[in-house]
């Protein structure tokens, strides 16, 4: 196999795309890809400052590189979850986010969890409404609330995750086989800020296939955590993956083709207005973040269920910087 652009040996075959690169045309294909995506989707401009949500993993170390490489001026975001499941999970990612960062001189911005509101995630599971909340919807709902005040605090134009097309039609099956309404309506690569103190969300990665990114960290030399979150064993996410990718080796572009068709299907009325189901947002009274929930936000909440710890010296909850969701709690 040769790469179409220059005839030398191929280092990757994209039968999705009916092309095969070498690896000097494949690192510089990947953001090409992505600033049309940028463009395509009206995400956001050069001189707008960027925050991107990374997690040591590669699809956010790979998305931080590419919009780096692009020149878009993106600082980074690492929330350190307190999560050790006997690998150090938390401690090991936030080494590789550093080191990233320092690398390249860019700017990463770090908050503690059990540092600044005096609990890891799992342990703010274990003791919220008596142990009934699992990791990752606590996790989902801190992650949101922090991303979007360190936007809001820090003058952030908008939050880029490193969501890959995978990770997107992985969700757009979940919802659609339960015709969840207001989740399918929200799904889009661009999220505006629909209200002041509400952060954008962009998503440069919607049309990059996860087999893509992977390839792309390797070429490019990134260190990232191989090891999943130990908590992400068994989701319905990993299992729609699986699905996909079934599909995908029986029709290469399957994944693709799903995903855009609905977001074409979208454009064209597929959801009548107020589809969403979303109620009013207001601010929490406690730390004036949007919330759609009667009276103080489900984060306010979260922590008043909790135990107090004393906080590391310095470190306040209303000190600390912070995904960002459309609502945050
Ligand atoms: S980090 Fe958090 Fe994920 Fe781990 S606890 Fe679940 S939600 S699986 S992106
Ligand atoms: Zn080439
Ligand atoms: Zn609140």
């Amino acid at each position: 196999m040769r790469c179409r652009t220059c005839g030398a040996p191929a280092a990757i075959n994209m039968r999705q795309h009916k092309l095969a690169l070498c690896r000097a045309h494949y690192v510089d294909w990947i953001p090409e890809q992505t600033e049309r995506a940028i463009e395509h989707y009206r995400m956001f401009t050069r001189g707008e400052k960027l925050l991107v949500a990374v997690s040591g993993g590669k699809d956010s170390l790979a998305l931080w590189d590419v919009l780096h490489r692009l020149g878009y001026g993106a600082d980074g975001i690492y929330i350190d979850l307190g999560i050790d499941a006997g690998i150090g999970y938390s401690a090991k990612s936030r080494a590789l986010c550093e080191q990233f960062a320092s690398a390249r001189g860019l700017q990463l911005q770090v908050v503690s969890v059990p540092g600044a509101y005096g609990s890891s995630i799992p342990d703010v599971a274990k003791q919220s409404v008596r142990g009934r909340r699992k990791p990752c919807s606590v996790c989902g709902l801190v992650k949101r609330h922090i991303m979007n005040r360190v936007c809001r605090e820090q003058g952030y134009a908008a939050l880029a995750t490193g969501h890959n097309l995978d990770d997107e039609a992985a969700v757009l099956l979940h919802n659609a086989m339960t015709w969840s309404g207001g989740y399918l309506v929200r799904q889009a690569p661009v999220l505006a800020a629909t209200r002041p103190g509400l952060a954008r969300k962009v998503k440069p990665f919607c049309r990059i296939y996860e087999r893509e990114t992977a390839a792309y960290t390797l070429m490019q030399k990134i260190e990232y955590i191989y090891d999943e979150c130990p908590y992400a064993t068994g989701s319905s996410t990993l299992y729609y993956k699986e699905l996909l990718n079934r599909m995908e080796e029986d029709r290469p572009g399957a994944k693709l083709q799903f995903y855009l068709a609905f977001l074409q299907a979208k454009d064209q009325g597929l959801f009548a207005p107020g589809a969403s189901g979303e109620s009013e947002l207001h601010d929490c009274p406690q730390c004036g973040q949007p919330t759609s929930a009667p009276g103080k936000c489900a984060f306010c909440r979260l922590w008043e269920n909790i135990p107090p710890v004393a906080p590391s010296p310095g470190l306040g909850p209303e000190k600390e910087p912070g995904d960002a969701g459309e609502e945050t709690s």
